[in-house]
């Protein structure tokens, strides 16, 4: 397992027979959707750690469209797109389904994981270009404080976390660093969002979150470099 993020000029390690490789990137919250899965799902797996600013030549051949999450299920057998990926590994190894086993009500958690997009594409808008835009987070995340009400358990699968939410995981662990960039009147609150709120604080004690879990001020420093303009994928925290 390699820790530090491989660039240009790099040599592509070998993947290990008996493990599934996933190519990485340590902040990246769709390559994180994979970590969740293939940690919740016990599956072996090694971790190659990708710098997104000079990339690997060797990459394109793993991932057409040079991004991360890719997982290597054998050496050049390759499947890029987090909600594929995630999919895949639920089908592949059926035991400790994430994604409901009933048909209808996974084909709903998927409609739920395509709606929260405009989460985080407003988030995204907030983050790097326009803070003007957190009430249309906020009115965005009523829908899903709705929907979690409306099933009375602490998790949007039931009792514990499912493939909905370990989907839409990375970006609440990323929500407090809009308060830390810009200020206490960006937090969201909790007399609306009571619900989502202690989800949250539920998705966080668990075991799998805590795998790969980084705190606040670690996401912050990752986007401080990143609004800069400079990435820096390989600091110490
Ligand atoms: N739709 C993709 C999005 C993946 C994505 O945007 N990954 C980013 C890092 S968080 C990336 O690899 N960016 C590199 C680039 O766009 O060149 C998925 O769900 O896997």
């Amino acid at each position: 397992m390699s820790l530090k993020h491989l660039t240009t000029g790099s040599i592509a390690p070998p993947t290990v027979p008996g493990k599934i490789r996933l190519y990485s990137m340590k902040f990246c919250p769709y390559a994180q959707r994979i970590h969740l899965v293939l940690d919740a799902k016990h599956i072996p797996h090694d971790v190659v750690y990708i710098n997104l600013t000079n990339k690997p030549e060797w990459l394109l051949e793993k991932s057409p469209l040079g991004k991360v999450p890719v997982i290597e299920l054998e050496e050049g057998k390759t499947l890029y797109e987090s909600l594929v990926i995630a999919e895949y590994l639920d089908d592949a190894y059926p035991h400790n389904k994430l994604y409901p086993t009933d048909p209808l009500a996974k084909a709903k958690d998927k409609l739920l994981i395509d709606r929260f997009n405009s989460v985080i594409n407003t988030m995204y808008k907030l983050l790097y270009t326009n803070r003007d835009v957190f009430d249309e987070v906020l009115s965005e995340l009523e829908f899903f404080e709705r929907e979690l009400a409306s099933k009375e358990t602490p998790f949007f699968n039931g009792n514990s976390p499912g493939m909905l939410d370990f989907m839409i995981w990375p970006w609440w662990e990323r929500s407090d660093v809009i308060r830390v960039l810009y200020g206490d009147q960006f937090s969201i609150p909790r007399d609306k969002f009571k619900r989502l709120l202690e989800w949250k604080s539920a998705m966080k004690e668990n075991p799998v979150v805590q795998a790969s879990y980084l705190d606040t001020e670690v996401h912050a420093k990752y986007m401080r470099s990143r609004r800069a303009g400079t990435p820096q994928y390989d600091f110490n925290y």
